[in-house]
């Protein structure tokens, strides 16, 4: 059964793999590089080809700005079947955007140190991936100094995202919060989305109307991160990409460590490391939820919400003992019942809950992966077990799909999974879980 899984994820992996070096998110749904996607693909590809994975990466990377700013998306080609394209986004109006690559004027959580410490562990030819990494390590760095330098305007050690794409967590509701603050024009466009996916289990036509709003408004600055921070109606602190930040912060360390000198660099990272997580814990920590939650930088207000970005902190090694052990008695109390496979990616017990829908409920397998790690470091074997459990039964069961009903118990004869079919981090996280 196992090797039998392994084998599938391969071919989903292989069939998604472009000429251009690097593996689309799914085949028509997401036709291009996505900057987070690429990472936990480069890390189920490091199992079997060490090759693809590092071109993964290289190709990523390739597509830097000139100020250290990784882009979310990378259009490689000029395939119309996603929308919005290029011709929307375009990073060509900042002055340090790529001259050889299109892509968008947004990011997505900064995976990439981790993902590099990640590959390190798989492999077994240490010494060549390590040849990789010093190739590499400095690009990530500069990312983490933009972040720094450009994200943070009242330097607390929090850097914010401008745009609900850039979470990753798309259409969270927590989200819904924001778009109450806002009334963006009613825009005409053709979405592409739902020509390949059930228009139940993508975002709605209004809440593409506030996406593309705050697109429009870091346009007519061009991109300018300070501009943007003066005037974006969307500017908040979340938890799991400042989570992803931290973590990748300390993987960058300990890989400068391993490759030596560098102490410069070193002293950087420590120090905003220790900022970072004093911060974190200082200004996203809910006690009354018991949960870490998003905090509306714009409006001045934390979003009080428990989603599945909440736990991971885990994965980061941000919460004391103490802390941790009240965050997952909450995680299992609304989250972990018995008629559930773990982990919804937001709270069930809240009305905005959709099991089906996208970023409103479902279970990914991203999150999974990031929780199963983070239990497992703090010691939550049986709890870290059932979640790697429930995901590969998911995905045994459902197919290599984009998100899960979490309900054990759907009330339909047949299950189904959701979103994009043989989607790729969901093969490639499966993999890793699979040869743990
Ligand atoms: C989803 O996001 C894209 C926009 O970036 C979309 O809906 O069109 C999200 O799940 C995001 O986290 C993911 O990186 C992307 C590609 O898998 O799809």
């Amino acid at each position: 059964m196992k090797e039998n899984l392994i084998h599938r994820a391969i071919d989903v992996l292989d069939a998604n793999f472009q000429e251009g070096g690097f593996t689309i998110p799914s085949k028509g749904l997401y036709p291009f590089q996505w900057k987070w996607d690429s990472g936990f693909i480069a890390i189920g590809l490091a199992h079997y080809n060490t090759d693809h994975a590092k071109k993964e990466i290289e190709t990523l990377l390739n597509a830097q700005w000139d100020n250290g700013f990784i882009p979310h998306i990378v259009f490689h080609t000029d395939d119309d079947s996603y929308f919005p394209g290029h011709d929307f986004h375009r990073s060509d109006l900042h002055p340090l955007s790529s001259k050889k690559y299109k892509s968008t004027g947004m990011t997505q959580p900064p995976v990439t140190g981790f993902v590099l410490q990640d590959m390190l562990r798989i492999v077994e030819d240490k010494e060549d991936m390590l040849d990789f990494i010093k190739g590499q390590i400095d690009k990530v760095y500069d990312n983490h100094v933009y972040f720094y330098e450009n994200r943070d305007p009242q330097n607390e050690g929090l850097v914010y995202i401008y745009h609900n794409w850039e979470s990753g967590t798309d259409n969270s509701p927590v989200w819904d919060d924001i778009w109450d603050t806002m009334n963006p024009p009613e825009y005409t466009f053709e979405r592409k989305d739902t020509t390949h996916v059930d228009a139940s289990e993508r975002p709605s036509k209004r809440e593409y109307d506030h996406y593309l709003y705050i697109i429009d408004i870091a346009k007519q600055n061009n991109y300018d991160d300070a501009k943007i921070a003066e005037l974006s109606p969307f500017l908040v602190q979340d938890p799991l990409f400042n989570a992803m930040l931290i973590k990748s912060n300390q993987a960058l360390i300990e890989l400068y460590e391993i490759i030596g000198g560098n102490d410069d660099k070193i002293t950087y990272l420590k120090k905003n490391q220790e900022r970072s997580i004093a911060a974190f814990n200082q200004k996203l920590w809910d006690a009354e939820l018991g949960a870490y939650v998003h905090y509306d930088l714009r409006n001045n207000t934390p979003i009080r919400h428990v989603s599945s970005s909440s736990f991971s902190p885990l994965f980061a090694a941000i919460p004391s003992k103490e802390r941790a052990e009240v965050l997952v008695n909450t995680m299992m109390e609304r989250f972990g019942g018995d008629d559930k496979y773990l982990c919804a990616s937001f709270d069930p017990t809240n009305d905005r809950f959709n099991p089906r829908k996208y970023w409103r409920g479902p279970v990914w397998i991203n999150m999974n992966w990031m929780l199963y790690r983070g239990l497992k470091e703090y010691g939550y074997t049986d709890i870290a077990e059932r979640v790697k459990n429930d995901s590969i039964e998911l995905v045994e069961r459902d197919g290599f799909f984009e998100y899960f009903d979490c309900r054990k118990d759907t009330g339909d004869e047949t299950r189904k999974g959701y979103g994009g079919d043989n989607f790729s981090w969901s093969a490639a996280l499966i993999i890793d879980l699979l040869k743990n």
